[in-house]
């Protein structure tokens, strides 16, 4: 691909510089960047010293063996004693780790030394139910502590966690249980979802008649709901920790011992075991962690609203913060039950600093109104995140003004299952933000944007995102494929990790993701992003959501196919002068190149469990096909909305 087929990104002129005083008291500056740059290796040494080791390394890098990574390997220490026993031996036992909020409104608040004490009592659990070190052990629970406790349980004790996502389904479960060989399942009854009790042990059962290895199911009580349990196999959670000791010493592990195996969906084929170890892993996560969201642990109330099945929820909900004694909101349910204000009164109840969440989520606000959040009261908030997709400047804005007060930083963070970590994002103390930009790599990375032949393009232009220095949490391998490892990520270039997403740096050098590179269409022979079509129809004031596919076409190659959801008023009104009037916008907006063949208003777009727009299912409707696999959609119904809204394709 040549970079000079891309189109360009419509000129973005908004800036928002770091607030001064946040400014003044920051995490990082301009001097932490310097220091990084000049020994990369060094500066993640000195990060290192956040953790608590039981040998402290002296190695930091060891790339004898590229692309197979060893960081800080003649260290050891053990993750769940830097997530829990250090901060309660420093005397922040009583400090709160999270603040529960269940949908039905039912809360908990659980400080660092009861959260000790459960995850002690978990590791018991395990042991006399014969885990041992480096055994798999899946985790499909909903949004409760429990969550938490099974994941830092295994990690206590040096078993491998597995977390997959509750709302998918049996067979989505069932292989990963078998890819990873798991004998363990930690579950529960239900959970609570738009206002009911949803089951999840039956997936389970279901997700078993395949695996005949499982012999031990927990199940965490959530709702109460009948349950059937399998004698001999079945046992309730609160049982076996009841009959447990509360205290557990914690063996030591080397750096490079296993954490955690996170499925993510490839492009083709099997999902992809990701595969994360521990020591970099950790010094990756709470590093980005404090500098990303500029944490001050005594008084920040931090709030990922993501899922546990997501990485997200790995390195954000769980692990960074954990890390970094920090205190975060968990909440089980979703942001409209049982009102569209829920979220916002979640953030007035704790006093939520730092909000963390996906554009999707963000413009399902947007369509909802303004309204909404201003009837709270979110002067606490100082900070913004965001991550998943490219942020779209409308998104952004609006984040900013309607949610940040139109005084906190928007932090939007590029990175990938794979990467563990933060790769590109701006440091909220240091940057001035660009609506709709990632802006520059994190201190101690390096990225660069590249053509074909792997030549650096100037600023200015597009092409593929690279990674061009081994990174303390990057993934280590897929589990049980190495080769599969290889071919992915390092055989597109030589030494360097190919991302698989498109960037472009504008003129000062700043990075812009522009999607996956599987979702860039090629019309008449130029290329163009998805992203950028979309951010444009979602500056159409009528427009809530956006999602744009190639669709095969016989003059040009491939033709633009945008399904949009309109706000409000508009979509009561949809009508063929809408389609019109978008089409002209964008070709506007970007260029009559970019004018969408076809624009079909729909109800909803269908996502991953993560935010992330399934193309791959609407380019099947925009090419009249029988869709593809639906198990990683969190809600495989939307496909049947969709098509029921919709004229027959053409
Ligand atoms: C953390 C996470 C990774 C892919 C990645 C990219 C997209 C994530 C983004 C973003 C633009 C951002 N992505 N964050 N694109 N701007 N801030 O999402 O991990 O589920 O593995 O997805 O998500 O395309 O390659 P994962």
């Amino acid at each position: 691909m040549s970079e000079t087929e891309w189109s360009n990104l419509s000129t973005e002129e908004r800036r928002f510089p770091p607030p001064p005083e946040l400014a003044a008291q920051a995490n990082v500056t301009e001097e932490t960047y310097r220091v990084a740059a000049q020994d990369p290796e060094a500066f993640w040494a000195e990060q290192a010293k956040r953790l608590s080791w039981g040998t402290p390394p002296t190695e930091t890098l060891d790339w004898t063996n590229p692309p197979f990574a060893k960081w800080f390997a003649d260290g050891t220490l053990n993750a769940a004693y830097n997530c829990l026993d250090r901060h309660v031996e420093a005397g922040h036992g009583d400090r709160v780790a999270f603040h529960f909020e269940g949908e039905p409104g039912d809360t908990r608040a659980v400080t660092y030394a009861e959260l000790t004490r459960e995850v002690c009592r978990a590791a018991n659990a395990l042991t006399t139910l014969g885990v041992q070190a480096g055994d798999r052990v899946a985790i499909y629970l909903p949004m409760v502590p429990e969550a938490v406790v099974a994941m830092l349980a295994c990690a206590r004790l040096g078993a491998v966690h597995v977390v997959v996502f509750g709302g998918f389904s049996a067979d989505a479960l069932s292989t990963r249980i078998l890819d990873c060989d798991v004998r363990v399942v930690i579950t529960a009854d239900g959970g609570y979802r738009r206002g009911s009790a949803s089951a999840l042990k039956p997936a389970v059962d279901t997700a078993l008649e395949k695996c005949p290895d499982v012999r031990t199911v927990l199940v965490v009580r959530r709702t109460g709901q009948e349950t059937a349990m399998t004698e001999g196999r079945d046992l309730w959670w609160h049982e076996a920790l009841a009959a447990e000791a509360d205290e557990h010493t914690p063996q030591m592990f080397p750096a490079e011992h296993p954490l955690y195996v996170m499925y993510t969906s490839g492009s083709t084929g099997k999902p992809k075991g990701i595969l994360h170890t521990t020591g970099g892993y950790l010094v990756g996560t709470s590093w980005t962690h404090w500098a990303s969201f500029d944490l001050k642990p005594e008084t920040d109330v931090f709030w990922t609203a993501a899922d546990i099945g997501w990485v997200t929820g790995h390195s954000y909900l769980v692990y960074g913060p954990l890390v970094n004694g920090a205190t975060s909101v968990m909440y089980e349910g979703t942001p409209d039950t049982p009102h569209k204000g829920r979220w916002w009164e979640i953030v007035q109840k704790y006093g939520v600093t730092i909000l963390y969440c996906a554009p999707t989520a963000i413009r399902t606000f947007m369509k909802w109104g303004e309204q909404i959040p201003a009837e709270y009261d979110l002067s606490s908030l100082r900070i913004l995140g965001s991550v998943g997709e490219p942020i779209n400047p409308e998104a952004y804005v609006w984040y900013r003004t309607h949610i940040g007060g139109d005084r906190t930083p928007v932090v939007d963070t590029w990175w990938q299952t794979e990467t563990g970590m933060h790769m590109i994002a701006p440091m909220p103390g240091v940057t001035a933000g660009k609506p709709g930009a990632a802006m520059r790599p994190v201190p101690g990375v390096s990225i660069d944007v590249v053509d074909d032949e792997a030549r650096p393009v100037a600023d200015g232009h597009a092409g593929l995102l690279v990674i061009t220095k081994p990174w303390p949490s990057m993934l280590r391998t897929l589990w049980g494929d190495d080769q599969r490892f290889v071919d992915t990520y390092w055989s597109r270039f030589e030494g360097l990790y190919f991302a698989g997403d498109g960037a472009k740096k504008d003129a000062d050098g700043d990075l812009w993701l522009l999607g996956r590179v599987d979702d860039v269409m090629n019309v008449s022979g130029h290329r163009m992003s998805t992203t950028e079509i979309e951010s444009s129809l979602v500056s159409h004031p009528k427009v809530a959501e956006a999602a744009v596919v190639g669709a095969k076409d016989e003059t040009t190659g491939q033709a633009i196919v945008a399904f949009v959801i309109l706000r409000g008023e508009a979509a009561e009104q949809a009508g063929e002068d809408v389609v019109a009037e978008l089409r002209e916008h964008v070709a506007r907006d970007i260029g009559k190149i970019a004018r969408p063949r076809q624009i079909m208003v729909v109800p909803e777009l269908p996502k991953t469990r993560s935010g992330k727009i399934m193309r791959r299912l609407l380019r099947d409707i925009a090419e009249d096909r029988e869709l593809g696999d639906v198990t990683t959609l969190t809600d495989s119904s939307v496909m049947d909305l969709i098509k029921d809204k919709l004229p027959s394709a053409p």
